[in-house]
């Protein structure tokens, strides 16, 4: 057994990054399928592909008692009344839960187990939204000029499973009805019974 080495990282929460760490950058084309109104993501997509969120993450081994953590910046925007927001996923080992912390701006969690129960959590400054095992997640901005920001850990041999959420999206959308985040269902998604 070896054993690790103690560490410091740092998180800049003014310039949102941490320090030595090079982020992945998601476009809007990674979400094809994702957002409900298509003619709005294909005429978006016509005119560039825009970045909807940065992941700086600090990767440990993908081992037993090994912790990830990093810092995620969700720019804001809408595809047709649908906030930007990530793709989701549930963990690859189910039984793993994650913490998020939110810094900065407004946003939404949305979150599915593979029953189908749902669960949406604001995120505001301050906010911790406990991830349970077994339930999927994805955030979304909620709000107009801001990014959100947030930081998450979780067990690092957790994986991610996105393949349920491409295929049919999240139970529930969230939209914005007369300038004010609404849950709407999603017409795309089935009951685990009917797929
Ligand atoms: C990892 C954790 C976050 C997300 C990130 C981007 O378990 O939940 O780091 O990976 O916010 O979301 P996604 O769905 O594109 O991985
Ligand atoms: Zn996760």
């Amino acid at each position: 057994m070896t054993t690790q080495q103690p560490f410091t990282f740092f998180l800049n929460q003014f310039e949102a990054r941490i320090e030595g760490v090079e982020p992945l950058v998601r476009r809007l084309s990674s979400l094809r399928g994702q957002f409900l109104d298509q003619s709005a993501f294909d005429a978006i997509l016509a005119q560039g592909d825009p970045m909807l969120y940065k992941v700086y993450a600090v990767d440990r081994p993908g081992v037993d008692g090994e912790l990830s953590s990093g810092l995620t910046i969700l720019h804001p925007g809408k595809v047709g009344d649908e906030y930007f927001m990530t793709k989701g996923h549930f963990h690859a080992v189910l039984e793993t839960g994650e913490v998020y912390y939110c810094l900065g701006g407004r946003g939404m969690m949305v979150m599915e187990t593979p029953e189908g129960d749902w669960h949406v959590a604001e995120m505001t400054p301050g906010a911790v939204v406990y991830v349970p095992p077994r339930w999927a997640h994805r955030s979304v901005n909620v709000s107009i000029a801001e990014d959100l920001v947030f930081f998450w850990v979780y067990p690092a041999n957790a994986g991610h499973d996105y393949g349920a959420i491409e295929r049919q999206g999240f139970r529930k959308l969230i939209v914005a009805q007369e300038g004010a985040p609404a849950i709407v269902d999603n017409p795309r998604w089935l009951p685990p019974a009917q797929r």
